[in-house]
């Protein structure tokens, strides 16, 4: 690979190119007309307009980003989180058109967006899963379906196969209101998703968002990068995160951690790739599967060590991978404070222009964000506008210098949630660690 494509834009755009830059790879930046400002572009070897503002007809216009790919002679694609790069068929074309995909193989993307599939791969290979179903649920057998109902034991919850990330579900409380939520999430999983495959799982009420961080090369090697712990949400949009997760059973996590290592081996897993859990009473529940670089992969790297975007590209490269699980070392924590445009009390996005920025620093202390004085935030995308990561030996630690670093970051002429973190950071159920899915709904006043 001589030259990537980077098909997204804001921090992770730029999390990217510095990547390649570091490898000596040439780049190529790709952007909307609403987005000719934004600070990757200036670090670019080469930049390509490929559509107006509107997401639809910019980073998700396929024919587009090959184009650019044709005309400038780039070999890799990397395609960030969202937009495209969870599509199986963006995967797909990339590779049919002679470039190489920076992410798995089209066929995994595609087994893992189909949840009722991902969750028998999982099954299959001894990944602990939530109990359930086992499949999708059966139309026009309301008998079988409370039979299920019952065998699982209420609450349950439907989902739909095509779902994910909070989208497409239902909770049922008691067998009365089983088949007519079926029907209904059917039927939405039917217009939303364009397939109205659901299935049925126990409601686990109080748990912990924990996942696994894993990079496989393809070639029969794959390890583990620890995990995170995800817990601190609002409306499934993640707050802060953290690793290693804190308090979590030693044997437990041992456990899951070389399942997800022997489901890449399995499944033939090429790149990095994320398993999400559910933890409750010290297990693990396999919910879904990322197969992108997530938003927060920056804290697994400050504890291992380890350049995850950079291992994304070698190994889509065709290289093995040049390390094993014995060289990975989790060493002290990690916690990251996303930073969003946005009101932090209503959270409605904030767009428009930074007058002045500065950014936090000192020990331990790490920026990811595409934020410059003068720089304006346009109102057609998400509102992260950047990520807050700090370090620390002990988990006491990296919170302290987040306190610190939270305090020191200056944002002027648009709201963000910066008041929020500030308040979270010091805030006592955080501090002491492990809150569950719900802990932050619930202090918001929300439920
Ligand atoms: C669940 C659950 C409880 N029990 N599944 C929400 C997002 C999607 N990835 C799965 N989700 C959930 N699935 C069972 N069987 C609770 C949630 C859930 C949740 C999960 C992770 C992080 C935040 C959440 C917020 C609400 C519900």
């Amino acid at each position: 690979m001589h030259k990537v494509l980077i098909a997204n834009r804001g921090e992770i755009a730029l999390r990217v190119i510095r990547a390649c830059k570091e490898l000596g790879l040439k780049t190529v930046a790709v952007h909307s007309t609403a987005d000719r400002e934004l600070m990757h572009l200036a670090m670019a070897d080469e930049t390509v307009c490929i559509g107006p503002p509107s997401a639809t007809d910019s980073y998700l216009n396929i024919p587009a980003i090959i184009s650019a790919a044709e005309v400038t002679g780039a070999d890799g694609i990397h395609p960030g989180y969202g937009f495209l790069a969870e599509n199986a068929d963006f995967a797909e074309q990339i590779e049919n058109s002679g470039f190489t995909f920076i992410g798995p193989s089209a066929d995994v993307i595609r087994l893992m967006g189909d949840k009722v599939s991902a969750i028998a791969a999982m099954k299959a290979t001894g990944v602990p899963t939530v109990p359930g179903s086992d499949g999708p649920l059966p139309e026009n057998d309301d008998e079988e379906c409370l039979r299920l109902g019952q065998r699982v034991g209420y609450p349950v919850i439907i989902k739909a196969a095509g779902g994910g990330g909070g989208r497409g579900m239902r909770v049922v409380h008691n067998e009365a209101d089983l088949i007519k939520s079926i029907e209904l999430t059917r039927s939405e999983a039917g217009t939303a998703f364009g397939n109205p495959m659901v299935y049925l799982e126990k409601f686990l009420t109080n748990p912990r968002h924990i996942e696994v961080q894993i990079l496989s090369d393809g070639q029969g090697h794959a390890i583990h990068l620890g995990d995170r712990d995800c817990s601190l949400q609002r409306r499934h949009q993640k707050i802060i995160e953290e690793a290693p997760a804190p308090g979590i059973d030693e044997k437990a996590r041992a456990e899951v951690q070389a399942r997800c290592v022997k489901a890449c081996i399995d499944l033939g897993y090429r790149g990095a790739g994320t398993f999400e859990f559910l933890y409750e009473d010290g297990e693990f529940y396999f919910i879904e599967m990322n197969t992108r670089v997530q938003v927060e992969h920056p804290v697994s790297e400050m504890v291992t060590g380890i350049d995850i975007v950079k291992e994304q590209i070698l190994v889509a490269s065709g290289q093995p991978l040049s390390f094993t699980q014995d060289d990975v070392v989790i060493r002290g924590h990690a916690i990251e404070c996303r930073i969003n445009a946005e009101d932090p009390k209503t959270f409605m996005p904030s767009p428009g222009t930074v007058t002045f920025y500065h950014a936090p620093g000192g020990n331990g202390v790490r920026v990811d964000s595409h934020l410059y004085s003068g720089y304006k935030v346009p109102p057609y995308y998400d509102s992260l506008v950047g990520k807050l990561i700090t370090y620390g030996a002990t988990r006491d630690e990296a919170l302290a210098r987040m306190r610190n670093a939270i305090d020191e970051l200056v944002v002027d002429g648009i709201k963000t949630n910066a008041p929020l973190h500030r308040e979270l950071v010091r805030d006592p159920g955080f501090c002491k660690g492990g809150v569950n899915i719900h802990y932050l709904e619930h202090k918001l006043g929300l439920k």
